[in-house]
């Protein structure tokens, strides 16, 4: 039974939409001791979730909440979530993922100080921050963008790929003016954190910029149709859409269709005519790779608000027969 669990070591990796949250807890899980088991818990802005499924095909013991941010109206799935995992799984280690959109003072509060406070361990809040949006005021000036980087103890500029020596610049900048200081920063790619770090100790005393963030925030769903399922605030939309079962693709015009959307994120799992696919498009760079079959076709897109577009009736375009 859960109630018996005790300090659990947990995490929680944040990060801005997109930045590598997802790709780092998997390269993590392959550095898992081999007699461990670990548990993910992730958390979706968009109603259909998509990281569950990446997870679940590494292998991942995976409970997803969708459709809002988890100190808001996902609260108490949250905390439903935590229990059925822990109970389920009966993990050695707990690494959440909170929406990218989402503020984590109430989660960290509600982990720290409520139902869970002797059954998990919160250690190292890691935040990842992808350096180049440190040039663009679009995202310095997000509240939550801020707030991740206030509370992080461990500080990663993850996509050195893509940074300049401006965005180092910036990025280290940032790093340092934050205090308390962080316990680490580091700057890395593809999401690789050392294990290691998770274990480092989280610091009580970071303050939020912004606490009373989600204070009156309403996620409001915009449809309730079974196959369409929209989510908007805070300046962003997301469209989700789930496809019947026995639904098929065109490759080459989906493809052709999500490369041309210009969208903030796009998260998909495919049924196409040359396999499944799971699609992962941020930064207008778009990533297939070929997975298992899952239960259907689904796909989040998530847009700046008010750009008004059919993308359901594209999508249905780019269906065989
Ligand atoms: N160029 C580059 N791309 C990366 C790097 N790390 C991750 N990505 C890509 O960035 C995209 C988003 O990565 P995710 O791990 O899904 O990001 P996330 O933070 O979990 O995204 P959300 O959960 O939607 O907020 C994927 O297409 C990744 O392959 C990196 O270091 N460099
Ligand atoms: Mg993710």
């Amino acid at each position: 039974m859960a109630e018996q669990l005790r300090n659990i070591p947990t995490n929680l990796i944040m990060g801005f939409l997109g930045v590598g949250k997802t790709t780092a807890i998997l390269d993590l899980l392959k550095q898992k001791p081999k007699n461990e088991s670990w548990a993910v818990l992730v958390n979706e802005f968009g109603k259909v979730g998509i990281d569950g499924a990446i997870f679940s095909a590494a292998g991942a013991t995976v409970k997803e909440i969708a459709g809002g941010c988890l100190c808001c109206a996902l609260a108490v799935p949250f905390q439903v979530a935590i229990n059925r995992l822990l109970k389920e799984a009966r993990p050695d280690r707990l690494l959440i993922e909170p929406t990218g959109l989402g503020h984590p003072k109430k989660v960290l509060d509600m982990l720290v100080h409520g139902a869970f406070k002797d059954v998990l361990d919160i250690r190292a809040s890691i935040c990842l921050i992808d350096p180049e949006k440190l040039k663009d005021q679009r995202y310095t000036s997000h509240e939550n963008f801020i707030d991740q980087i206030a509370l992080s103890d461990v500080l990663v500029a993850n996509k050195m790929d893509r940074a300049d020596s401006v965005a180092i610049q910036l990025f280290q900048q940032w790093a340092t003016k934050s205090q308390p200081g962080k316990v680490l920063i580091a700057q890395t790619t593809q999401g690789q954190l050392d294990v290691a770090w998770l274990d480092l100790n989280r610091s009580a005393n970071r303050k939020a910029a912004f606490p009373d963030r989600h204070k009156d925030m309403l996620f409001t769903p915009a449809d309730h149709s079974h196959e369409q399922l929209n989510n908007s605030a805070d300046g962003y939309q997301s469209f989700g859409y789930v496809f019947p079962a026995n639904s098929c693709f065109d490759y080459t015009q989906l493809n052709s269709l999500l490369s041309h959307l210009k969208a903030e994120r796009i998260k998909g799992v495919f049924c196409t005519n040359q396999g499944w696919l799971i699609v992962n498009s941020a930064d207008g760079v778009m990533y297939k790779y070929a997975t298992q079959p899952s239960l259907n076709s689904r796909v989040e897109i998530i847009i700046q608000k008010n750009i008004a577009r059919d993308i359901g009736k594209a999508l249905n375009q780019c269906l065989l027969g």
